[in-house]
């Protein structure tokens, strides 16, 4: 029997690459995407010619619209992958990131309880819940790690709200023994990672640099520690300066994941018998450092304290200091694992940044 899955989020990273994998699975996919006044279809080119996929409008926060869809579509599976997903917005916008992160989710809940109770759901919940804590392993190793048994402590807005959300998704199995699951999962990036995140800032930089210093042969640069900007000798048609690459704290430790390897880890929890929570990550945290001192390394540069400015104004007011998961349980039960390395991802991040940049900016990437 054909499936139909509705995904709420189509437009985002995680959505574009879940609605490839479901229509290689021969699902019927509706993309929900909310009416904007720009394109915002542009991670999903290999899949709006598919005839199994069809977008339709709808906004998580209007549930006359998520009923309406929900009614209609009587979907055998839901993705909620919507949200205010950027944890520095979260605290210049919280109401708004309430909103979209736990409001919509109600909605979504009730939506599936009134119209299609049937319904599988699957909630992206995330490792911003345990914020500054985590389990100290007794094995002897002494090892940080958060894991299904880890408490919550959430640091931001954004982290709350998923958290309010977390919660309903458990009352609304375990009071209208509705299908739906969390998964906890940990930072997932690749080349669809949108642009404000720190994985993708760094290696849209490096692409745009590259190809900045590659047209400028004979280019020095000026390390003034006061000034960001690095000159050229010669007078062409494209920039002569070339702005540092400003970052906040490069300290915090994240557990990153490919993209690919977590919609797969999604879809397997919906094709339980029975709806549980589970955490995918791949096990292994890194420093925003260690992505730095990888990605430059890939256009030679060894040490790139000269090309990088710390700028305070990108510290949270509440970071998350360290996050690096364990996914045994998601290993049991699922038969899930990540495929792809971090050596890999930073690479294919950085080779599509580097294939992408043919335009340079003069003025400050933020
Ligand atoms: P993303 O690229 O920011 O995508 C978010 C999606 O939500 C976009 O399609 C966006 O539409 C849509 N959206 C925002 N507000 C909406 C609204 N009011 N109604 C309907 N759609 C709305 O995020 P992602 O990285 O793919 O992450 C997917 C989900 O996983 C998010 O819920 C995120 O919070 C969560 N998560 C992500 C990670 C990670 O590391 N990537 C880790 C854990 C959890 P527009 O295109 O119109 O903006
Ligand atoms: O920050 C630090 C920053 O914004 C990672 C979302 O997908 O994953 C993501 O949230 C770390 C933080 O991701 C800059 O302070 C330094 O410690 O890339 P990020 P995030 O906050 O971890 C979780 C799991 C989600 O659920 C979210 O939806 O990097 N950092 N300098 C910086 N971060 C940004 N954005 N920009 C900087 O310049």
């Amino acid at each position: 029997m054909i499936k139909t899955a509705i995904i709420l989020g189509v437009t985002g990273q995680d959505g574009s690459h879940l609605a490839e994998l479901l229509l290689e699975k021969k699902y019927k996919v509706i993309g929900v995407k909310r009416r904007s006044s720009t394109n915002t279809l542009c991670r999903l080119d290999k899949v709006v010619v598919n005839p199994d996929f069809s977008i339709v409008e709808g906004d998580v926060i209007d549930p006359s619209s998520i009923n309406y869809l929900v009614n209609s579509y009587q979907p055998d599976e839901l993705f909620n992958l919507s949200a205010q997903s950027h944890v520095h917005t979260s605290f210049q916008q919280p109401a708004y990131t309430f909103q979209v992160n736990t409001v919509g989710v109600l909605n979504i809940l009730e939506a599936v309880r009134n119209y299609s109770p049937q319904t599988k759901v699957y909630q992206a919940s995330t490792s911003e819940l345990w914020g500054s804590n985590y389990t100290i392993a007794q094995d002897g190793s002494s090892n940080k790690y958060q894991d299904e048994d880890t408490h919550f402590a959430p640091n931001s807005p954004y982290a709350i709200a998923k958290l309010a959300s977390h919660h309903l998704v458990r009352l609304y199995r375990d009071a209208y023994n509705l299908f739906a699951c969390s998964g906890i999962l940990h930072n997932h990036c690749g080349p669809r990672r949108g642009e404000e995140f720190v994985t993708r800032k760094i290696t849209k930089w490096i692409g745009q640099f590259k190809y900045w210093k590659d047209n400028h042969p004979d280019a020095y640069f000026i390390f003034d520690k006061n000034d960001i900007y690095i000159k050229g000798r010669t007078q062409t048609n494209v920039s002569l300066e070339f702005p540092k690459l400003r970052l906040g704290n490069i300290d915090a430790v994240r557990d990153w994941s490919h993209a690919k390897d977590m919609v797969r880890g999604m879809w397997m929890m919906l094709q339980q018998e029975k709806p549980k929570d589970y955490v995918l990550c791949s096990g292994i945290g890194h420093s925003v450092r260690e992505f730095l001192d990888i990605s430059f390394s890939y256009i030679g540069i060894k040490d790139w304290s000269e090309y990088v400015v710390i700028d305070p104004c990108l510290y949270r007011p509440c970071e998350v200091e360290f996050l690096q998961g364990k996914y045994n349980l998601a290993k049991k039960e699922l038969g899930w694992e990540p495929e792809i390395s971090f050596k890999e991802l930073v690479k294919e991040m950085v080779d599509y940044d580097i294939k992408i940049s043919t335009i340079v900016v003069d003025k400050k990437i933020v």
